[in-house]
């Protein structure tokens, strides 16, 4: 390899959240799924062990941030309980904070959950209902910990039913402003949140697609964008590949949604995205 390339950095950036366009700032988010109908994975982590093995590779594959969800967010998943919700994700939370230094995102609508999860170290939290369920918006404005709002039309039980917009990126873009002034309103400052089309939530395919092409536009509120993409229907659907035969869709899609200024990329796959992400900064340092 030529000596311009090896000098590329490919150590994490420990701040969470940044708002600039870096190819070097870009992070990495890893899926680690428990529970037990996850749909890429079968529920292959659903057991604690799995999971904490799931965690140490992806960690030396160079991901930023682990991202643990105990709830099921796939068109028609039914819903989990409090209960179960915090005996899935907790005790994960607390193993890896004690054996790793590295950023732990919670991925809950609840707000008993962000709660507990606050208490034991969580440095995120990805909330797909984007604080919109009840005492969401005072439990974080009661911490400092940064949160993702992501944009879904409907609910995930029927959201795939028929989802129509006027216009989705200005319909997306609005939601955000409307979620940033509640979060502001309620204590929580601007510099604390990410925002997330979100990708297969009350989207057909063609709208997937339309986001992806335009999601610069989101740029323009000045906050982090996530991009989550990775084994979704809106590649399996076009390329009529089954779950376990996307990865080329996925990285291209990773490509793409970074090159239209992704900040925080969601994955299942940490090492070949990494590896995207190093072709593309070393392009970056040829670019005139
Ligand atoms: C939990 N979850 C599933 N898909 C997601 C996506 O696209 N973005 C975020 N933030 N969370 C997601």
């Amino acid at each position: 390899m030529m000596s311009k390339t090896t000098e590329i950095k490919t150590t994490s950036n420990k701040n969470i959240i940044s708002t600039q366009y870096d190819l070097n700032k870009v992070q990495v988010m890893g899926i680690v799924n428990v529970t037990p109908d996850s749909f890429s994975d079968g529920g292959q982590f659903s057991c604690f062990d799995s999971a904490l093995k799931q965690v140490e590779k992806m960690i030396g594959n160079g991901v930023d941030i682990i991202d643990i969800g105990g709830e099921s967010t796939r068109p028609g998943a039914v819903d989990v309980s409090v209960q179960d919700e915090l005996f899935r994700v907790i005790p994960l939370l607390k193993a890896i904070k004690s054996r790793f230094d590295i950023n732990v995102s919670i991925d809950t609508s609840k707000a008993e959950v962000m709660g507990e999860a606050i208490t034991y170290g969580a440095d995120m939290i990805n909330d797909v209902r984007a604080l919109q369920n009840q005492g969401c918006l005072e439990v974080i404005a009661q911490s400092d910990i940064d949160v993702c709002l992501m944009h879904m039309q409907g609910m995930p039980r029927s959201m795939q039913e028929n989802p129509q917009y006027n216009d989705i990126i200005d319909d997306i873009l609005e939601f955000f402003r409307q979620r940033i002034y509640c979060c502001e309103q309620s204590g929580i400052n601007k510099e604390r949140l990410v925002l997330d089309p979100g990708f297969g939530f009350g989207k057909t395919l063609a709208h997937n697609y339309e986001v992806l092409a335009q999601l610069s536009q989101f740029n323009v509120l000045g906050l982090p964008v996530l991009a989550g993409i990775s084994r979704k229907s809106m590649i399996g659907n076009l390329l009529n590949r089954e779950v376990d035969k996307r990865l080329a869709g996925s990285l291209t899609a990773v490509i793409v949604a970074i090159q239209q200024g992704a900040n925080i990329i969601r994955v299942h796959d940490v090492q070949e995205s990494v590896d995207a992400i190093n072709i593309l900064k070393a392009v970056a340092q040829y670019k005139t």
